[in-house]
C-alpha cells in the first residue's frame, strides 16, 4: 500500500460532472494545463516518475486523467503542481506529448501484452559481450528487427574484447550496413569509449542486451559521476545477475542521451510487421513490387532472388537478402536465448 500524502490541490483537480444527458464526451473536459512545464522522464521507480525539467529533477506522479496511456523513460510530459523540486515535493503529470519513437517488447513471441520499453531514442545500442557471456547471433537479430520496426538506428556494440576476438561474430553481419563498436578492459579503463562517445553525440541512444554484457560498465565510464551498480557473471551458468533493475536516462557530457537499461533474457517481437523490417532495406525493397500479394518474402515466388540475380541490389545482394530472410526468420519461433544451464 501506498502511504497517502497531502498535496496542495490547484484548478486541475477540478472535474466536471458530465450531466447524464449530455452529449460531450467525458474526455473533452479536461483542463488545457496551460501552465504545465514540460520535463524529460529519467526513471521510474515504484510509482514515482523522475523528471528532468530546464535542467533539475522532479519526482512526479501521474495524473488519474492520463488513464491507461503509459509513461516511460524518455518520455516528454507535461507537469502541473509543485515542480521546484524541491525535497520531498510531488508534481503532476498530466499529459505525454507525442512520441518520435517507441521501442516495445513482449516478455515472448506469444505474450499479447507489448511493454514500451522507451520512448524517443533514435538509437538502439545493441550490447554484446564476445564472452562472458557467449555472444548470441539470434538475440542481436532480433534487437536489430526490434530497431527497424520502430524507426531507429542500430548500433551494434561488442564488448569484452579482452576475452575474445570479435571477428567471427562480426562476420555475421557483414552483409548489413550496421555499424559497430568494439570495446574492451584494459588496465587503464576502457578501450573504444572515444569511438562510443562520438556514436552516441547528439543522439538517445538506448542500451539493450543479456544481462552481464557490461551495459552499465559503459554507462559508468561514459558519463562521469555516475555510479550506476555493476555484477559478476556467474562463471557456471555464464548468466549475468541482472543487476540493473529499472531503466535511467543519462545526459551525456558532450549532449545527447544514453539509457541504460535491465538486462533482458530475451527480445519477444509479436506483432512485427515484415514489411516494416524490409523498408530497412531501401536496396532490395524496390524490388517486391513484383511480390505476390502477402508475400512473406521468405518463399519460392517472392521476387526478391530475381531482383537480386539481375543486379538490382549490388555486389552485395545475396549477402544481404540472406541477411534480411535470417531476420525475418528470427521474428517468430521460441526463443530463449540466454545462455542455458549446464545439463
Ligand atoms: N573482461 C571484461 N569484463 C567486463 C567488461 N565490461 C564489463 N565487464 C564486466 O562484466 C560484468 C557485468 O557488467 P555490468 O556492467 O554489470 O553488465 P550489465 O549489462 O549492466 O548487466 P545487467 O545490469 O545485469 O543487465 C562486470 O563484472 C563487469 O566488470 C570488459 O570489457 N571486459
Ligand atoms: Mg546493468
Amino acid at each position: 500500500m501506498t502511504p497517502p500524502f497531502s498535496r496542495d490541490y490547484d484548478e486541475s483537480d477540478v472535474r466536471v460532472r458530465p450531466s447524464r444527458r449530455g452529449s460531450r464526451p467525458r474526455t473533452k473536459d479536461r483542463p488545457a494545463h496551460d501552465d504545465a512545464r514540460i520535463g524529460q522522464v529519467t526513471t521510474v521507480d515504484r510509482g514515482r516518475w523522475t523528471c528532468l525539467v530546464d535542467g533539475h529533477e522532479v519526482v512526479a506522479m501521474r495524473a488519474r486523467e492520463l488513464g491507461r496511456t503509459s509513461t516511460v523513460v524518455g518520455d516528454r510530459v507535461a507537469l502541473v503542481g509543485d515542480t521546484s523540486g524541491a525535497p520531498g515535493t510531488l508534481a503532476r503529470i498530466v499529459r505525454v506529448e507525442p512520441r518520435t519513437s517507441v521501442l516495445r517488447r513482449t516478455a515472448d513471441d506469444t505474450d499479447p501484452y507489448e511493454r514500451v520499453v522507451v520512448a524517443n531514442a533514435d538509437q538502439l545500442a545493441i550490447v554484446t559481450a564476445l564472452a562472458d557471456p557467449e555472444p548470441r547471433a539470434r538475440m542481436v537479430d532480433r534487437c536489430l528487427v526490434a530497431a527497424y520496426d520502430a524507426g531507429m538506428t542500430p548500433l551494434l556494440v561488442l564488448t569484452k574484447a579482452d576475452l575474445a576476438d570479435p571477428a567471427e561474430f562480426l562476420a555475421n553481419y557483414a552483409g548489413l550496413d550496421i555499424a559497430h563498436i568494439v570495446t574492451r578492459r584494459t588496465p587503464g579503463g576502457i578501450d573504444g569509449l572515444d569511438e562510443l562517445h562520438a556514436a552516441l553525440h547528439d543522439r538517445m541512444t538506448v542500451l539493450v542486451g543479456h544481462s552481464g554484457v557490461g551495459k552499465s560498465t559503459l554507462v559508468n565510464a561514459l558519463v562521469p559521476g555516475v555510479d550506476r551498480a555493476t555484477g559478476h557473471v556467474n562463471a557456471v551458468t555464464g548468466r549475468g545477475r541482472h543487476t540493473s533493475t529499472s531503466a535511467i536516462a543519462l545526459a551525456l557530457p558532450g549532449g545527447g542521451w544514453v539509457i541504460d537499461t535491465p538486462g533482458v533474457r530475451s527480445f519477444g517481437l509479436a506483432h512485427i510487421d515484415p514489411d516494416h523490417i524490409i523498408d530497412a532495406f531501401p536496396d532490395l525493397a524496390e524490388g517486391t513490387a513484383d511480390c505476390p500479394r502477402g508475400c512473406s518474402h521468405d518463399e519460392p515466388e517472392c521476387a526478391l532472388d530475381a531482383w537480386v540475380a539481375g543486379g538490382h541490389a549490388g555486389p552485395s545482394g545475396t549477402v544481404r537478402l540472406a541477411s534480411l530472410r535470417r531476420l525475418l526468420r528470427n521474428r517468430g519461433g521460441s526463443d530463449d536465448t540466454e545462455p542455458r544451464e549446464p545439463e
